[in-house]
């Protein structure tokens, strides 16, 4: 039964010109409008990823439109619902009233949300776990990666596979000594520095990411990889490149003043030139 209070209070807040069809139907189409606008970005892939080189980015490329799928559905779905109940129950100079909503319902949506994120979760399960956790190639190219503000410097171990040993205390720019290599440790003699990341196609790379100063980042969009650099850890990354070619390597940690300009090339080349490469670094070294 209404109070007195209840029922004035109807009164007070109905509309006086009896409702307004205008502002709840262009709601309803701007929905509509942005839903197509959206919808149309994806599907006519106006922003096309750089083609992968690597088969697990393939992988990757499957589980991230899986999920585009999944949550585009949803996204389609809530926005229609919305425009069609903005429409639906527009102000018609009725009064509103209040409703408990619907216990079934609510579970419903909640038990298919848990599915569905639950779902994509285990269906990229193996993907991750291939990249980060899958034991290592027997015969990886080892290349260490050290990051600082707000310049790559890559290692490679030379002929004797050895990464010679590194003292912070040494660490010198101006003087030629990027990393600090200790000039007293025999393994660091015949180590190969770089400014550029040179590997072999269809070889299994690992990378050791490391940091000098703040945290800084690892990507490269083809092979759809991104790895933080955090000081005073050796973060390895791995991944085998199929495609021959020159690919950024950016940093994507707002790292500093000079971020916008951290950047590097990652060189995918044949066997003859990785070897030609390396034999030219070490000559003048
Ligand atoms: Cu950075």
């Amino acid at each position: 039964m209404r109070t007195e209070r209840q029922a004035a209070n109807a009164t007070r807040f109905r509309s006086p010109d009896g409702g307004s069809v205008l502002p709840a139907v262009s709601l309803a189409l701007l929905l509509i409008l942005l839903v197509a606008a959206t919808a149309y970005v994806f599907v006519a892939h106006l922003f096309p990823a750089p083609p992968p080189i690597t088969s697990a980015a393939l992988l990757v490329d499957h589980q991230y439109d899986l999920t585009l799928y999944a949550v585009g559905a949803a996204f389609i779905l809530a926005q229609l619902g919305l425009a069609y109940m903005v429409f639906r129950y527009r102000d018609r100079g009725q009064s509103a009233h209040f409703t408990r909503g619907h216990t079934w319902m609510e579970i419903a949506w909640t038990v298919i949300t848990l599915a569905t994120f639950l779902g994509l979760g285990i269906a990229g399960n193996h993907v991750w776990a291939d990249l980060e956790i899958a034991p290592s190639s027997s015969d990886p190219i080892q290349v260490e990666v050290t990051e600082s503000q707000f310049v790559y410097t890559f290692r490679y171990p030379g002929p004797d596979g050895k990464f010679g040993r590194l003292d912070a205390n040494l660490v010198s720019p101006a003087t030629g000594n990027p990393l600090g290599l200790d000039p007293n440790d025999p393994a660091g003699k015949d180590d190969i520095v770089a400014s550029s990341l040179t590997v072999p196609v269809n070889r299994p790379i690992e990378l050791l990411i490391r940091s000098q100063d703040v945290v800084h980042n690892f990507f490269v969009r083809e092979l759809r990889l991104q790895q933080d650099a955090v000081p005073g850890m050796v973060i390895p990354m791995r991944f085998t490149p199929d495609r021959i070619g020159h690919y950024e390597i950016v940093c994507t940690q707002l790292c500093g003043l000079g971020h916008d300009h951290m950047y590097s090339m990652l060189n995918v080349v044949s066997t003859d030139d990785y070897l030609g490469f390396l034999k030219k670094q070490a000559a003048s070294q």
